[in-house]
């Protein structure tokens, strides 16, 4: 890429940042997605990071303003105007069931995603110039804490077990039609939620790149159950039909609770903090060597109801790399299998980029979602970990590519056709951007990581 492209994608993608910026909260895309959503806020403060670290932060304390009691960040934090519609809204959710919700005229959703937020506050460290130090450091200070108990919410309500591994509650909880759930849903026979008129399919141009309605079906069902047990995570364990120990989400928690211990000595972390991110790092690093299937080099989300594992290709499979994996036979194993071609090395690939579910699974559609396109924030999280990891040709390879796809195209979409690399779902994403301007930053030696 020559300086010049660099230079105006990078003012492309700075630009959607800041069209899609409402002051002190960004829309995850002003077409499909005007409110605040969990791990898109997350990304787009690694974007805000790059161009000032004060609007990085003031992302992620607006966010956090909307935690629960129980320390869940939730998934949506529902800010825009009755102008701009989405489904399901706060309606729907009806979170004032929970007695955890936050008070009006906050509104959420009572489910959550996957927690890259700690990394976020590294990179927004790690950016911020010398004079604004004092101050990004005692907002970082204040903000801790929160992110402790957000953690503390995962490692317990999350995980009753003690596996150190997540349960997913919802599709909605990070990938949401992945066929990773397809097993899981099919077991819920019933599922008559009330009537609804869903936004999504006439926003999107194609609507075939969208969740299938029996989905929609589904997920309404389940808030209505999660309504119903007042989203109390006791409860919901007890009898609810849908719990997944999912390994890509377990994996980001690895990673984020590698980031809270990096960030302790800034933020002033108690020795009590210090060491409960510690075990909780390194449950987190047993449970996905538990679920680790050395056969296949894949690692396998695990249907807690079902009693059953999942062992479908997805970029889920490879939770050890995401999670930096200090095992070297794992990390052998797994950099095989994404070069593999029931992955990247897949010869009809446009891009050598991970897909969201590989092209050797019968489940796998290249236009629909989470079941086959290239998701750049995904493989943005595939390169930190390579990079981390010292993988650093294989990383920069990624990065490239990711930078190619998204020039191509120069929307910044959502997601791409894997073997087109055409751009698909919602234009103007601001996780897109967010990405390409820490990808840029990469490229240019300003990163200094
Ligand atoms: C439901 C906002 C979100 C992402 C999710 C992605 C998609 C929402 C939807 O968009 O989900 O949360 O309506 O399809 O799957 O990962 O956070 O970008």
């Amino acid at each position: 890429m020559t300086a010049d492209t660099h230079a105006k994608l990078g003012g492309r993608a700075a630009g959607v940042l800041r069209g899609n910026d409402m002051g002190s909260w960004t829309m995850a895309s002003a077409h499909l997605y005007p409110h605040q959503w969990s791990w898109d806020s997350a990304f787009i403060a690694i974007g805000w990071a790059h161009l000032d670290v004060r609007r990085a932060m003031t992302e992620l304390e607006q966010l956090f303003a909307a935690q629960w009691s129980t320390g869940m960040v939730p998934h949506i934090v529902f800010r825009a105007g009755q102008d701009k519609p989405y489904f399901p809204g706060p309606e729907w959710w009806d979170c004032a069931v929970s007695p955890s919700a936050p008070a009006p005229p906050v509104r959420t959703t009572g489910i959550c995603q996957p927690p890259v937020h700690a990394l976020a506050v590294q990179r927004i460290w790690q950016l911020t110039p010398a004079e604004q130090q004092p101050e990004i450091r005692a907002r970082i200070q204040a903000l801790y804490p929160r992110l402790v108990r957000w953690h503390r919410y995962l490692a317990t309500q999350r995980d009753p077990e003690g596996s150190g591994l997540v349960t997913s509650f919802h599709p909605w909880e990070g990938t949401d039609n992945s066929p990773r759930w397809d097993r899981a849903l099919e077991r819920i026979t019933v599922a008559n939620p009330g009537p609804y008129t869903r936004v999504d399919t006439s926003t999107v141009a194609d609507p075939s790149q969208r969740p299938t309605n029996w989905d929609y079906d589904r997920y309404l069902w389940l808030v209505e159950l999660l309504r119903k047990y007042r989203y109390d995570d006791a409860e919901i364990y007890r009898h609810y039909p849908f719990l997944i120990k999912d390994v890509f989400f377990s994996a980001v928690f690895v990673l984020a609770n590698a980031a809270l211990l990096d960030l302790a000595e800034a933020a002033g972390a108690s020795d009590g903090d210090r060491a409960q991110l510690a075990r909780w790092l390194d449950r987190g690093r047993d449970g996905l060597t538990r679920s680790f299937d050395a056969g296949s080099g894949r690692c396998l989300d695990y249907d807690v109801r079902a009693g059953e594992q999942i062992r479908l290709r997805t970029f889920a499979s490879f939770a050890p790399l995401f999670a930096g994996t200090a095992d070297s036979g794992q990390r052998a194993a797994q950099l095989r299998l994404l070069d593999s071609a029931d992955f990247c090395g897949e010869p009809r690939l446009r891009w050598r980029l991970l897909p969201s579910t590989s092209p050797a699974e019968p489940a796998f559609q290249p236009r629909d979602y989470w079941r086959g396109p290239v998701w750049p924030v995904i493989n943005w999280l595939l390169w930190h970990c390579l990079r981390q990891l010292g993988s650093c040709e294989r990383a920069d390879d990624l990065r490239r590519d990711s930078l190619s796809q998204i020039a191509a195209d120069g929307d910044f979409a959502e997601y791409f056709e894997p073997f087109t690399g055409q751009a698909l779902g919602s234009p103007l994403q601001s996780w897109t951007a967010a990405v390409t301007l820490d990808w840029l930053a990469a490229d240019s030696g300003r990163d200094e990581r």
